[in-house]
Protein backbone atom coordinates (compact mmCIF):
# COMPACT_ATOMS: atom_id res chain seq x y z
CA UNK A 1 0.00 0.00 0.00
CA UNK A 2 1.01 3.11 -1.09
CA UNK A 3 0.61 5.74 1.56
CA UNK A 4 -0.46 8.75 -0.61
CA UNK A 5 -3.10 6.44 -1.97
CA UNK A 6 -3.87 5.19 1.98
CA UNK A 7 -7.36 5.57 3.54
CA UNK A 8 -6.03 6.53 7.08
CA UNK A 9 -7.00 9.87 8.23
CA UNK A 10 -4.78 10.89 10.87
CA UNK A 11 -5.55 13.57 13.42
CA UNK A 12 -2.60 15.98 14.33
CA UNK A 13 -4.08 16.12 17.98
CA UNK A 14 -5.73 13.49 20.51
CA UNK A 15 -9.57 14.14 19.48
CA UNK A 16 -11.35 16.08 22.40
CA UNK A 17 -14.61 14.15 22.71
CA UNK A 18 -12.59 11.20 23.62
CA UNK A 19 -11.74 10.04 27.26
CA UNK A 20 -9.78 6.75 27.12
CA UNK A 21 -7.01 6.45 25.38
CA UNK A 22 -7.79 3.38 23.36
CA UNK A 23 -10.91 5.48 21.98
CA UNK A 24 -8.71 8.43 21.27
CA UNK A 25 -5.68 6.70 19.38
CA UNK A 26 -9.07 4.46 17.44
CA UNK A 27 -9.91 8.12 16.33
CA UNK A 28 -6.49 10.00 15.99
CA UNK A 29 -5.15 7.46 14.08
CA UNK A 30 -8.05 6.99 11.58
CA UNK A 31 -9.56 3.43 12.47
CA UNK A 32 -12.88 3.84 13.04
CA UNK A 33 -15.50 6.85 12.39
CA UNK A 34 -18.38 7.51 14.63
CA UNK A 35 -21.92 7.82 12.76
CA UNK A 36 -24.76 8.02 15.56
CA UNK A 37 -24.26 7.59 19.44
CA UNK A 38 -22.47 4.30 19.80
CA UNK A 39 -22.24 3.31 16.09
CA UNK A 40 -18.94 3.05 14.27
CA UNK A 41 -17.60 2.99 10.95
CA UNK A 42 -14.40 0.60 10.63
CA UNK A 43 -11.81 2.12 8.43
CA UNK A 44 -9.16 0.25 6.37
CA UNK A 45 -6.78 0.04 9.06
CA UNK A 46 -9.23 -0.83 12.37
CA UNK A 47 -10.57 -2.95 10.27
CA UNK A 48 -7.81 -4.79 9.04
CA UNK A 49 -6.87 -5.71 12.97
CA UNK A 50 -10.65 -6.31 13.39
CA UNK A 51 -10.62 -9.31 11.00
CA UNK A 52 -7.16 -10.41 11.94
CA UNK A 53 -8.60 -10.59 15.27
CA UNK A 54 -11.87 -12.44 13.95
CA UNK A 55 -9.56 -15.01 12.81
CA UNK A 56 -7.68 -16.12 15.53
CA UNK A 57 -10.89 -16.27 17.47
CA UNK A 58 -12.05 -18.37 14.55
CA UNK A 59 -8.99 -20.59 14.22
CA UNK A 60 -9.28 -21.75 17.83
CA UNK A 61 -13.24 -22.52 18.15
CA UNK A 62 -12.57 -24.59 14.90
CA UNK A 63 -9.00 -26.20 17.28
CA UNK A 64 -11.76 -27.62 19.53
CA UNK A 65 -14.53 -28.64 16.77
CA UNK A 66 -16.88 -25.70 16.86
CA UNK A 67 -18.93 -25.39 13.94
CA UNK A 68 -19.11 -22.08 11.83
CA UNK A 69 -22.55 -21.17 11.01
CA UNK A 70 -23.85 -17.86 10.30
CA UNK A 71 -27.22 -16.28 11.76
CA UNK A 72 -29.00 -12.71 10.48
CA UNK A 73 -28.75 -9.97 12.39
CA UNK A 74 -32.82 -9.34 12.34
CA UNK A 75 -34.92 -12.44 14.19
CA UNK A 76 -38.54 -12.50 14.44
CA UNK A 77 -40.33 -11.59 18.41
CA UNK A 78 -42.12 -14.79 18.36
CA UNK A 79 -39.11 -16.96 19.25
CA UNK A 80 -38.00 -14.40 22.16
CA UNK A 81 -41.81 -14.78 23.18
CA UNK A 82 -41.67 -18.30 23.40
CA UNK A 83 -38.28 -18.55 25.53
CA UNK A 84 -40.09 -15.22 27.96
CA UNK A 85 -37.08 -12.85 26.83
CA UNK A 86 -38.69 -10.37 25.03
CA UNK A 87 -40.48 -8.87 27.82
CA UNK A 88 -37.33 -9.32 29.98
CA UNK A 89 -35.08 -7.81 27.91
CA UNK A 90 -36.24 -4.43 28.00
CA UNK A 91 -35.22 -1.38 26.40
CA UNK A 92 -31.90 -2.51 25.52
CA UNK A 93 -33.63 -4.49 22.85
CA UNK A 94 -33.77 -2.80 19.55
CA UNK A 95 -37.35 -3.11 18.32
CA UNK A 96 -38.52 -2.84 15.05
CA UNK A 97 -41.43 -3.44 12.96
CA UNK A 98 -41.68 -4.32 9.38
CA UNK A 99 -44.16 -3.34 6.31
CA UNK A 100 -47.05 -6.00 7.58
CA UNK A 101 -46.42 -4.68 11.10
CA UNK A 102 -44.67 -8.07 12.39
CA UNK A 103 -42.67 -7.46 15.13
CA UNK A 104 -39.15 -7.98 14.28
CA UNK A 105 -35.91 -7.01 16.65
CA UNK A 106 -32.22 -6.29 16.06
CA UNK A 107 -30.35 -9.36 17.88
CA UNK A 108 -28.40 -8.35 20.52
CA UNK A 109 -27.66 -12.36 21.44
CA UNK A 110 -28.83 -15.34 20.02
CA UNK A 111 -30.25 -18.03 22.14
CA UNK A 112 -33.12 -18.36 20.94
CA UNK A 113 -32.57 -18.71 17.33
CA UNK A 114 -29.93 -20.79 17.42
CA UNK A 115 -32.39 -23.45 19.51
CA UNK A 116 -34.58 -22.62 17.07
CA UNK A 117 -32.42 -24.10 14.62
CA UNK A 118 -31.48 -27.02 16.89
CA UNK A 119 -35.09 -28.20 17.48
CA UNK A 120 -36.01 -28.29 13.53
CA UNK A 121 -33.01 -30.38 12.88
CA UNK A 122 -31.66 -32.77 15.57
CA UNK A 123 -34.22 -35.44 17.29
CA UNK A 124 -31.52 -38.04 18.51
CA UNK A 125 -29.09 -38.19 21.53
CA UNK A 126 -26.53 -39.82 18.65
CA UNK A 127 -25.95 -36.51 17.13
CA UNK A 128 -24.90 -34.74 20.33
CA UNK A 129 -22.72 -32.73 20.96
CA UNK A 130 -23.48 -30.14 19.02
CA UNK A 131 -21.49 -27.01 18.88
CA UNK A 132 -21.75 -24.35 16.65
CA UNK A 133 -20.67 -20.45 16.78
CA UNK A 134 -21.11 -17.60 14.03
CA UNK A 135 -19.52 -13.97 14.18
CA UNK A 136 -21.99 -11.20 13.55
CA UNK A 137 -22.89 -8.15 14.34
CA UNK A 138 -25.03 -6.92 17.80
CA UNK A 139 -27.44 -4.76 18.67
CA UNK A 140 -27.56 -3.59 22.15
CA UNK A 141 -29.24 0.00 23.06
CA UNK A 142 -27.20 0.81 25.94
CA UNK A 143 -28.66 3.76 28.23
CA UNK A 144 -25.01 4.98 28.37
CA UNK A 145 -22.54 4.03 25.57
CA UNK A 146 -19.43 4.98 25.65
CA UNK A 147 -15.51 4.56 25.87
CA UNK A 148 -15.49 4.39 21.82
CA UNK A 149 -16.12 0.67 20.79
CA UNK A 150 -15.63 -0.60 23.97
CA UNK A 151 -19.07 0.02 25.26
CA UNK A 152 -21.13 0.70 21.57
CA UNK A 153 -24.38 -0.45 20.69
CA UNK A 154 -23.63 -1.74 17.11
CA UNK A 155 -20.64 -4.55 18.00
CA UNK A 156 -19.15 -7.40 16.70
CA UNK A 157 -19.23 -10.51 18.64
CA UNK A 158 -18.53 -14.57 18.48
CA UNK A 159 -21.33 -16.26 20.14
CA UNK A 160 -21.17 -19.78 20.19
CA UNK A 161 -23.73 -22.52 21.48
CA UNK A 162 -23.45 -25.95 22.91
CA UNK A 163 -26.10 -28.65 23.09
CA UNK A 164 -25.71 -32.05 25.43
CA UNK A 165 -27.49 -34.64 26.30
CA UNK A 166 -26.55 -34.59 30.13
CA UNK A 167 -25.55 -31.97 32.96
CA UNK A 168 -22.29 -33.84 32.85
CA UNK A 169 -21.45 -33.81 28.99
CA UNK A 170 -22.22 -29.93 29.29
CA UNK A 171 -19.76 -29.18 31.78
CA UNK A 172 -17.40 -31.07 29.12
CA UNK A 173 -18.11 -28.70 25.95
CA UNK A 174 -18.39 -25.51 28.82
CA UNK A 175 -14.48 -26.52 29.45
CA UNK A 176 -13.46 -26.88 25.95
CA UNK A 177 -14.38 -23.13 25.44
CA UNK A 178 -12.61 -22.26 28.72
CA UNK A 179 -9.40 -23.88 27.34
CA UNK A 180 -10.41 -22.21 23.74
CA UNK A 181 -10.65 -18.96 25.37
CA UNK A 182 -7.51 -19.15 27.18
CA UNK A 183 -5.81 -20.10 23.82
CA UNK A 184 -7.64 -16.99 21.80
CA UNK A 185 -6.59 -14.92 24.42
CA UNK A 186 -2.85 -15.95 24.49
CA UNK A 187 -2.10 -15.83 20.97
CA UNK A 188 -3.95 -12.85 20.94
CA UNK A 189 -0.69 -11.80 23.68
CA UNK A 190 -3.45 -11.02 26.48
CA UNK A 191 -3.36 -12.13 29.80
CA UNK A 192 -6.97 -12.72 30.18
CA UNK A 193 -8.06 -13.94 33.85
CA UNK A 194 -11.18 -16.53 34.15
CA UNK A 195 -13.52 -14.79 37.34
CA UNK A 196 -16.70 -16.48 38.19
CA UNK A 197 -19.43 -13.63 36.98
CA UNK A 198 -23.16 -12.70 37.29
CA UNK A 199 -25.40 -14.59 34.66
CA UNK A 200 -27.87 -11.01 34.26
CA UNK A 201 -30.36 -11.88 31.28
CA UNK A 202 -28.80 -14.54 30.22
CA UNK A 203 -28.95 -16.67 32.59
CA UNK A 204 -27.94 -20.04 34.40
CA UNK A 205 -26.05 -20.62 37.65
CA UNK A 206 -22.12 -21.31 36.19
CA UNK A 207 -20.34 -18.09 34.57
CA UNK A 208 -16.69 -16.86 33.91
CA UNK A 209 -16.07 -13.89 32.42
CA UNK A 210 -12.13 -13.21 30.77
CA UNK A 211 -10.85 -10.11 32.30
CA UNK A 212 -7.93 -8.12 31.12
CA UNK A 213 -6.64 -5.88 33.63
CA UNK A 214 -6.79 -2.48 32.77
CA UNK A 215 -7.16 0.53 34.81
CA UNK A 216 -9.59 1.82 32.24
CA UNK A 217 -12.13 -0.94 32.40
CA UNK A 218 -15.46 -1.43 33.61
CA UNK A 219 -15.33 -4.03 35.56
CA UNK A 220 -13.98 -4.15 39.19
CA UNK A 221 -12.69 -7.43 40.35
CA UNK A 222 -11.07 -9.24 43.46
CA UNK A 223 -8.67 -12.02 43.21
CA UNK A 224 -5.49 -13.38 44.16
CA UNK A 225 -2.37 -12.53 42.61
CA UNK A 226 -1.04 -16.39 42.19
CA UNK A 227 -3.98 -17.12 39.19
CA UNK A 228 -1.60 -15.01 36.85
CA UNK A 229 0.75 -17.91 37.33
CA UNK A 230 -1.70 -20.72 36.38
CA UNK A 231 -1.17 -21.97 32.95
CA UNK A 232 -2.87 -24.43 30.31
CA UNK A 233 -0.09 -25.29 28.11
CA UNK A 234 -0.61 -29.12 28.61
CA UNK A 235 -4.19 -29.27 28.80
CA UNK A 236 -6.00 -31.71 26.79
CA UNK A 237 -9.51 -31.96 25.12
CA UNK A 238 -10.80 -34.57 27.32
CA UNK A 239 -12.82 -34.60 30.65
CA UNK A 240 -10.14 -35.27 33.06
CA UNK A 241 -7.31 -32.90 31.64
CA UNK A 242 -10.57 -30.01 32.03
CA UNK A 243 -11.59 -30.56 35.05
CA UNK A 244 -7.72 -30.48 36.44
CA UNK A 245 -7.22 -26.95 33.90
CA UNK A 246 -10.67 -25.42 35.72
CA UNK A 247 -9.35 -26.74 39.34
CA UNK A 248 -5.69 -25.29 38.70
CA UNK A 249 -7.94 -21.85 38.22
CA UNK A 250 -10.19 -22.14 40.97
CA UNK A 251 -7.83 -22.63 43.44
CA UNK A 252 -7.99 -19.12 43.31
CA UNK A 253 -9.89 -16.51 44.53
CA UNK A 254 -11.35 -14.55 41.37
CA UNK A 255 -14.68 -12.77 40.95
CA UNK A 256 -15.86 -9.63 39.52
CA UNK A 257 -18.16 -7.33 41.47
CA UNK A 258 -21.35 -8.74 41.92
CA UNK A 259 -19.65 -12.34 43.45
CA UNK A 260 -17.67 -10.60 45.96
CA UNK A 261 -17.40 -10.93 49.38
CA UNK A 262 -15.11 -9.21 51.37
CA UNK A 263 -15.14 -11.78 54.43
CA UNK A 264 -14.22 -14.82 51.73
CA UNK A 265 -11.92 -12.72 50.29
CA UNK A 266 -10.10 -11.45 53.37
CA UNK A 267 -10.05 -15.59 54.69
CA UNK A 268 -9.50 -17.07 51.12
CA UNK A 269 -6.13 -14.69 50.27
CA UNK A 270 -3.21 -13.61 52.60
CA UNK A 271 -2.67 -9.94 52.19
CA UNK A 272 0.16 -10.06 50.51
CA UNK A 273 -1.60 -11.35 47.70
CA UNK A 274 -4.65 -9.64 47.38
CA UNK A 275 -5.64 -7.82 43.96
CA UNK A 276 -8.47 -5.28 44.10
CA UNK A 277 -8.55 -3.51 40.57
CA UNK A 278 -10.38 -2.69 37.52
CA UNK A 279 -10.49 -4.24 33.93
CA UNK A 280 -11.97 -5.28 30.77
CA UNK A 281 -14.46 -8.27 30.10
CA UNK A 282 -13.15 -9.38 26.43
CA UNK A 283 -15.58 -12.56 26.82
CA UNK A 284 -18.06 -14.41 28.90
CA UNK A 285 -19.19 -17.92 29.08
CA UNK A 286 -22.48 -19.10 30.94
CA UNK A 287 -23.81 -22.62 31.23
CA UNK A 288 -27.69 -22.40 31.83
CA UNK A 289 -29.09 -26.10 31.37
CA UNK A 290 -32.54 -25.96 29.96
CA UNK A 291 -33.43 -22.21 30.47
CA UNK A 292 -34.12 -22.09 26.84
CA UNK A 293 -34.42 -25.80 25.76
CA UNK A 294 -37.84 -25.91 28.08
CA UNK A 295 -40.02 -23.44 26.68
CA UNK A 296 -39.04 -23.73 23.63
CA UNK A 297 -39.43 -27.53 23.40
CA UNK A 298 -35.90 -28.62 22.44
CA UNK A 299 -35.50 -32.20 22.91
CA UNK A 300 -33.56 -35.30 21.94
CA UNK A 301 -34.97 -38.81 21.58
CA UNK A 302 -32.92 -41.10 24.23
CA UNK A 303 -33.61 -44.65 24.75
CA UNK A 304 -37.78 -44.18 24.02
CA UNK A 305 -37.53 -40.80 26.48
CA UNK A 306 -38.05 -37.08 26.03
CA UNK A 307 -34.73 -35.26 27.06
CA UNK A 308 -34.61 -31.72 26.87
CA UNK A 309 -30.87 -30.65 25.66
CA UNK A 310 -28.44 -28.74 28.20
CA UNK A 311 -27.02 -25.43 26.46
CA UNK A 312 -24.37 -23.39 27.56
CA UNK A 313 -23.21 -20.10 25.27
CA UNK A 314 -20.01 -18.99 25.01
CA UNK A 315 -19.15 -14.94 23.48
CA UNK A 316 -16.18 -13.18 22.65
CA UNK A 317 -16.54 -9.65 22.14
CA UNK A 318 -14.46 -9.08 19.10
CA UNK A 319 -14.50 -5.52 18.11
CA UNK A 320 -14.25 -4.95 22.05
CA UNK A 321 -10.96 -6.64 21.98
CA UNK A 322 -9.34 -3.92 19.35
CA UNK A 323 -9.83 -1.43 21.82
CA UNK A 324 -9.00 -3.68 24.81
CA UNK A 325 -5.36 -4.18 22.94
CA UNK A 326 -4.72 -1.05 23.02
CA UNK A 327 -5.73 -0.24 26.70
CA UNK A 328 -3.67 -3.52 27.30
CA UNK A 329 -0.42 -2.70 25.12
CA UNK A 330 -0.34 0.83 23.96
CA UNK A 331 3.69 2.32 25.53
CA UNK A 332 2.50 6.09 26.89
CA UNK A 333 5.98 7.44 27.37
CA UNK A 334 7.07 6.87 23.46
CA UNK A 335 3.48 6.89 21.94
CA UNK A 336 3.66 3.60 20.36
CA UNK A 337 0.72 1.40 19.81
CA UNK A 338 2.05 -2.12 20.02
CA UNK A 339 0.11 -4.89 17.84
CA UNK A 340 1.18 -8.50 18.16
CA UNK A 341 2.51 -9.06 14.32
CA UNK A 342 -0.12 -11.76 13.86
CA UNK A 343 -2.81 -8.54 13.95
CA UNK A 344 -0.95 -5.53 12.84
CA UNK A 345 -2.43 -3.83 10.39
CA UNK A 346 0.37 -3.86 8.55
CA UNK A 347 3.61 -5.93 8.70
CA UNK A 348 6.34 -3.55 7.61
CA UNK A 349 6.90 -0.23 7.08
CA UNK A 350 9.60 1.30 4.76
CA UNK A 351 9.92 5.12 5.19
CA UNK A 352 12.16 6.86 2.79
CA UNK A 353 13.81 10.00 3.23
CA UNK A 354 12.22 12.63 0.33
CA UNK A 355 13.31 15.68 -1.11
CA UNK A 356 11.60 17.19 -3.93
CA UNK A 357 14.91 17.17 -6.51
CA UNK A 358 16.02 13.23 -5.42
CA UNK A 359 13.69 10.27 -6.22
CA UNK A 360 16.59 7.84 -5.41
CA UNK A 361 15.11 6.67 -1.65
CA UNK A 362 11.90 6.30 -3.37
CA UNK A 363 12.77 4.53 -6.35
CA UNK A 364 14.78 2.27 -3.68
CA UNK A 365 12.31 1.76 -1.32
CA UNK A 366 9.70 1.04 -4.15
CA UNK A 367 12.00 -1.87 -5.11
CA UNK A 368 12.16 -3.14 -1.55
CA UNK A 369 8.74 -2.57 -1.33
CA UNK A 370 8.01 -5.23 -4.43
CA UNK A 371 10.24 -7.70 -3.02
CA UNK A 372 8.36 -7.93 0.30
CA UNK A 373 5.48 -7.95 -1.22
CA UNK A 374 6.70 -11.22 -3.39
CA UNK A 375 8.10 -12.61 0.38
CA UNK A 376 4.27 -12.42 1.56
CA UNK A 377 4.93 -9.16 3.82
CA UNK A 378 2.13 -7.33 4.12
CA UNK A 379 4.04 -4.02 3.82
CA UNK A 380 3.32 -0.14 3.41
CA UNK A 381 5.55 2.67 2.07
CA UNK A 382 5.16 6.12 2.98
CA UNK A 383 5.68 7.99 -0.35
CA UNK A 384 4.87 10.95 1.02
CA UNK A 385 6.89 14.17 1.18
CA UNK A 386 6.39 14.67 4.73
CA UNK A 387 9.32 15.21 7.10
CA UNK A 388 11.42 12.31 7.97
CA UNK A 389 11.32 12.36 11.76
CA UNK A 390 6.92 12.72 11.68
CA UNK A 391 6.80 9.74 9.63
CA UNK A 392 8.68 7.78 11.68
CA UNK A 393 6.56 8.98 15.15
CA UNK A 394 3.75 8.22 12.73
CA UNK A 395 4.27 4.77 12.41
CA UNK A 396 5.23 4.46 15.81
CA UNK A 397 1.97 5.50 16.42
CA UNK A 398 0.07 3.54 14.11
CA UNK A 399 2.49 0.71 16.01
CA UNK A 400 3.71 -0.95 12.58
CA UNK A 401 6.06 -4.04 14.29
CA UNK A 402 8.83 -3.78 11.48
CA UNK A 403 10.33 -0.08 10.22
CA UNK A 404 12.47 -0.13 7.17
CA UNK A 405 14.42 3.83 7.23
CA UNK A 406 16.33 4.65 3.55
CA UNK A 407 17.80 7.74 4.95
CA UNK A 408 21.53 9.75 5.63
CA UNK A 409 22.07 6.41 7.68
CA UNK A 410 21.88 4.18 5.22
CA UNK A 411 24.72 2.65 3.16
CA UNK A 412 25.19 1.05 -0.23
CA UNK A 413 22.81 -2.22 0.10
CA UNK A 414 22.45 -1.88 4.00
CA UNK A 415 19.09 0.04 5.47
CA UNK A 416 18.27 0.78 8.80
CA UNK A 417 15.77 -1.52 9.70
CA UNK A 418 13.80 -1.61 13.84
CA UNK A 419 11.55 -3.92 15.57
CA UNK A 420 8.88 -1.11 16.78
CA UNK A 421 10.43 0.64 20.14
CA UNK A 422 14.12 -0.89 19.97
CA UNK A 423 17.42 0.26 18.42
CA UNK A 424 18.16 0.61 14.47
CA UNK A 425 20.67 -1.94 12.82
CA UNK A 426 21.89 -1.51 9.46
CA UNK A 427 20.95 -5.00 7.41
CA UNK A 428 20.45 -5.83 3.61
CA UNK A 429 17.25 -6.30 2.61
CA UNK A 430 17.83 -10.57 2.52
CA UNK A 431 18.48 -10.60 5.91
CA UNK A 432 15.73 -8.23 7.02
CA UNK A 433 13.53 -10.26 5.61
CA UNK A 434 14.81 -13.89 7.14
CA UNK A 435 13.90 -11.96 10.83
CA UNK A 436 10.48 -10.59 9.49
CA UNK A 437 9.83 -14.51 8.64
CA UNK A 438 11.04 -15.67 11.46
CA UNK A 439 9.36 -14.14 14.02
CA UNK A 440 6.18 -14.10 11.97
CA UNK A 441 6.24 -17.97 12.45
CA UNK A 442 7.04 -17.80 15.95
CA UNK A 443 3.78 -15.21 17.07
C1 LIG B 1 -22.63 -15.34 25.24
C2 LIG B 1 -22.70 -15.47 23.75
C3 LIG B 1 -23.62 -13.07 25.72
O1 LIG B 1 -24.24 -12.28 25.02
N1 LIG B 1 -24.79 -14.84 24.57
C4 LIG B 1 -24.12 -15.29 23.38
C5 LIG B 1 -23.87 -14.57 25.63
N2 LIG B 1 -22.67 -12.69 26.60
S1 LIG B 1 -22.25 -11.16 26.92
O2 LIG B 1 -21.37 -11.21 28.04
O3 LIG B 1 -23.40 -10.35 27.10
O4 LIG B 1 -21.46 -10.64 25.68
C6 LIG B 1 -20.31 -11.32 25.21
C7 LIG B 1 -19.16 -10.37 24.99
O5 LIG B 1 -19.52 -9.34 24.07
C8 LIG B 1 -18.85 -8.13 24.39
N3 LIG B 1 -19.84 -7.03 24.58
C9 LIG B 1 -19.71 -5.79 24.06
N4 LIG B 1 -18.76 -5.22 23.30
C10 LIG B 1 -18.91 -3.93 22.94
N5 LIG B 1 -19.97 -3.16 23.31
C11 LIG B 1 -20.96 -3.69 24.07
N6 LIG B 1 -22.02 -2.94 24.40
C12 LIG B 1 -20.86 -5.06 24.49
N7 LIG B 1 -21.63 -5.90 25.23
C13 LIG B 1 -21.00 -7.09 25.27
C14 LIG B 1 -18.08 -8.37 25.67
O6 LIG B 1 -16.72 -8.68 25.36
C15 LIG B 1 -18.74 -9.62 26.24
O7 LIG B 1 -17.86 -10.40 27.02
Amino acid sequence: MLFSKSFIPILKNNPSEAVIKSHQLMLRVGMIKQSSAGIYSWLPLGFKIMKKIEQIVREEQNRIGVQEILMPTIQSSEIWKESGRYEDYGEEMLRIKDRQSREMLYGPTNEELITDIFRSSIKSYKSLPQLLYHIQWKFRDELRPRFGIMRCREFFMKDAYSFDLSDDDAKFSYNKFFLSYLRTFKRLKLSAIPMAADTGPIGGNLSHEFIILAETGESKIYTDKRIFEVNSEKTELNKKSLINLREKYEKYYAVTDEKFNKNDFETNVPEEFRLSTKGIEVGHIFYFGDKYSKPMNASVDYKGKKEFVKMGSYGVGVSRLVGAIIEAKYDDKNEIMNWPISISPYECAIIPLINKNDNSNLEKALNIYKYLNEMNIDTIIDDTEENFSSKIKKFNLIGIPFQIKIGKKSEGNLYEFSEIGEETKNLSVEDIVKIIINKKKIN
